[in-house]
């Protein structure tokens, strides 16, 4: 039987987005599912041991942008703003940010800190948290669609804004959605507004294909976590052990997609429907687009954008793009 419950607490699979975008995926060809389904309880928590994997580079090599380039960052945003509040779009555990909050606090500015995240969790936790690591900021979590939040903040304080999206989220979309993306973020700003923007970078295909392909298997539990959340959110019957996880990439285009694998010739029931799967048939189930520099800077400049300035890592695996509205 399905558990889903809606927010009234009844079990109605059938009427939720969930169900209908996994209907829609199921039944194109070929197969996808959209990676926003990965994080459930299980899926953060996933995604949490993915982060400390050796192989996964990307929280590291921002992390150490954070921390080794504070006040670099901090700077463009004390020269430019006398007032300003900082946003970032979706925060989870705001390590990274949390030297940047710091540093702006240490140069005695006062600010207010708006993280927004889909997940209420999530921003519970934030707004205890970040004022026990930075004494004295201002928190005002903010749970719901990006830029219904972004409007929001606009109407609370009319200060400049820093906008913060980080840890290669923005790899999700395809460039093309990417595009749109920025497109309606620099639509909710003002001119002179800033956004910071972690792009991981195109590198050797070898590192980029061992951080998706762990030999511990953590990212395949990550990938197969859809399958097991669709069982139980969905009434299906999805059996994990007949499919598999694999990811490729592209060096020309920079897609690095991974794929769930159909392991044998098979049925699966989702409500009253059923699905086949022929053996060795992909679900699509996750994109983690890498760019080049230029590619980075000419999206700034279609999307409303002036680069100012790129912040790397030291191998420059990875950026934080500093970008002000025109
Ligand atoms: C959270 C979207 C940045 O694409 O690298 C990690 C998610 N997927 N391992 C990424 C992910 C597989 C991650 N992002």
């Amino acid at each position: 039987m399905a558990i889903y419950r809606n927010q009234t607490g009844t079990v109605e699979p059938a009427t939720t987005s969930f169900y209908k975008d996994v209907v829609q995926g199921l039944s194109a060809s070929p197969k996808y599912l959209s990676s926003k389904y990965f994080y459930d309880v299980i899926g953060d928590r996933l995604f949490q041991q993915i982060m400390q994997l050796p192989e996964y580079y990307l929280t590291r090599s921002e992390q150490e942008i954070f921390l080794m380039q504070t006040k670099a960052l901090a700077k463009p945003l004390l020269h430019r703003f006398q007032q300003f509040d900082v946003i970032e779009l979706g925060a989870g555990d705001a390590t990274k940010s949390t030297h940047l909050l710091q540093e702006l606090a240490n140069a005695g500015k006062s600010f207010t800190y708006f993280p927004v995240d889909i997940s209420a969790n999530v921003i519970q936790l934030l707004e205890k948290e970040i004022p026990e690591r930075v004494p004295g900021l201002q928190v005002e979590g903010l749970n719901g669609d990006y830029f219904e939040m972004l409007e929001k903040c606009y109407q609370v304080s009319k200060r400049r804004k820093l906008v913060l999206f980080l840890g290669s989220n923005i790899g999700n979309y395809t460039l093309e959605q990417a595009e749109e993306f920025l497109l309606e973020l620099n639509d909710h700003l003002l001119p002179g507004d800033l956004v910071l923007i972690g792009f991981d970078l195109k590198k050797n295909p070898k590192d980029i294909l061992a951080a998706y392909n762990d030999r511990t298997g953590i990212t395949k539990a990550f990938n197969l976590n859809l399958l097991r959340r669709i069982n139980e959110e969905l009434d299906a019957d999805f059996d994990l052990l007949q499919f598999d996880h694999f990811p490729t990439y592209d060096p020309i285009t920079g897609a690095c997609k991974s794929y769930l694998i159909s392991l044998a010739d098979q049925e699966v029931r989702l409500g009253d429907q059923t699905f086949s799967f022929a053996r060795y048939e992909p679900i699509w189930t996750e994109l983690s687009q890498k760019y080049s520099v230029q590619e980075i800077n000419e999206m700034a400049i279609h999307t409303g954008f002036q680069p100012v300035q790129n912040f790397f890592d030291c191998r420059h695996w990875f950026v934080d793009a500093l970008w002000e509205k025109s």
